[in-house]
């Protein structure tokens, strides 16, 4: 399995968050992504490729061009150690922006694209590995540590040459994703995640959200409880599951949050390391093309470990 990875995610380091109006640790961290790079290597489940460079307009794709100036031009202007919160193009308090914002945020798309790219050149599974994340984000805001909507990026370009569902995994309603494409049925999008009357994003995800216009039940919610089992988690995985093969796509782009994990920090429902194989051999059983995109996961020691478990069940391994 190709692991598309670049070093320039470093550049990212927000100094805090603002959690009630208060200055909080932010985190998103270096750490996250460096970790899970580490773990697939030392157990030869991937090689390490880079990403090659796209043109700026593919993120125009998704996003107004007005956003991503701004966002552009704003990170440039700042100070080294500036953590910016603009009042506008922002949804939340939890993605301020700082120097390397930008290119860190552009990079990750370039990741997300090259992995797309992989995809069309015949390979079955390929992880695009970056931060910062990106399903909180829309057409023309940020917020939840997501600037560029990486996965939407990703699934847009795949679209022009087939069918193409995204499953989102993460413990968060990728708000961002659910609204770009709300209104489209070339594009599915299945997500489970934590109720969101109970957790953020709060605004959305709930399951009489279907889609709209053309797209109407192209959307699929499944909000969980938070004290729920692996064993319904599984159920619900499992449905979710077949509204994709009821879908016929081409391509699987997988929104894997890792916040879905016992010991996180900020999400946290209940899932065991071991349930991560699980997880990933039911997705594998679809048989799909399938793109890896990496979003939450913040219990940053047992990342590799999760990671691990995940990458063996896509990858079709008997054993986890
Ligand atoms: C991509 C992703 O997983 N984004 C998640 C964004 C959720 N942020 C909201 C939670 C903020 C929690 N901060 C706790 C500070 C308590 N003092
Ligand atoms: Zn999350």
């Amino acid at each position: 399995m190709n692991i598309i990875y670049s070093a320039i995610h470093t550049q990212h380091r927000p100094a805090y968050e603002l959690y009630d109006g208060v200055r909080s640790v932010y985190p998103e961290v270096s750490e996250r992504i460096e970790v899970i790079k580490s773990a697939l290597l030392a157990e030869n489940l991937g090689k390490v490729m880079h990403p090659r460079r796209f043109p700026v307009s593919y993120l125009y794709t998704v996003h107004s061009k007005q956003y991503v100036e701004f966002l552009k031009n704003k990170s440039f202007s700042l100070s080294k150690d500036d953590n910016f919160f603009p009042s506008y193009f922002m949804t939340d308090t939890y993605a301020p922006l700082t120097k390397g914002t930008y290119i860190a945020a552009k990079e990750a798309a370039n990741i997300a694209l090259t992995g797309a790219d992989q995809l069309l050149n015949g390979q079955r599974l390929v992880y695009s590995l970056f931060r910062p994340p990106g399903h909180h984000a829309d057409s023309h805001s940020m917020g939840g540590y997501c600037y560029f909507n990486n996965a939407a990026v990703a699934a847009e370009y795949l679209s022009k040459r087939g069918r193409v569902a995204i499953l989102d995994i993460d413990f968060h309603h990728g708000n961002g994703t659910q609204h770009i494409f709300y209104d489209r049925s070339d594009v599915l999008y299945v997500s489970l995640h934590a109720d969101p009357s109970k957790k953020y994003p709060y605004i959305s995800g709930f399951a009489n959200e279907t889609g709209i216009g053309e797209g109407r039940g192209f959307t699929k919610n499944y909000p969980l409880s938070l004290d729920i089992s692996e064993e319904l988690y599984f159920k619900k995985l499992q449905k979710a599951l077949i509204d994709i093969q009821q879908f016929a796509p081409n391509f699987l782009v997988l929104s894997a949050g890792f916040d879905t994990y016992l010991h996180d920090p900020i999400g946290g429902l209940g899932l065991s390391i071991p349930f991560y194989y699980n997880i990933g051999k039911a997705i594998q059983e679809l048989h799909l093309k399938t793109l890896i995109i990496q979003e939450g996961g913040y219990a940053v020691e047992d990342l590799g470990k999760i990671a691990i478990k995940f990458v063996k069940g896509l990858g079709g391994e008997e054993n986890e």
